[in-house]
């Protein structure tokens, strides 16, 4: 294993997804962006608060619309998070 191998697999050993339920707020499907109104999100540490989270496939953005509930999971890069699953939980 060459030092640049190890270096990625420690990176992607860090990437910890996060799990939440939100009522949708806004949809913007040009920029792929969902604003949610989450609840807790106990692996962060996080109270209930209303905040933009980028998507990484706009296809995920289809099957949602403004004021449903859903269950997400979404990952931290950088200063973004980032929605990787996202459904209607009616
Ligand atoms: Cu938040």
């Amino acid at each position: 294993m060459q030092l640049a191998d190890i270096a990625i697999a420690a990176q992607e050993e860090m990437v910890v997804s996060h799990e939440g339920i939100a009522t949708v707020k806004a949809i913007d499907m040009n920029q792929g962006i969902v604003k949610l109104a989450h609840g807790p999100i106990a692996s962060l540490k996080w109270p209930s608060m209303t905040m933009n989270f980028k998507i990484k496939d706009r296809a995920l953005l289809q099957e949602i619309k403004v004021d449903h509930v859903v269950t997400f999971t979404f990952i931290q890069s950088g200063s973004d998070y980032i929605v990787t699953r996202i459904q209607s939980s009616k």
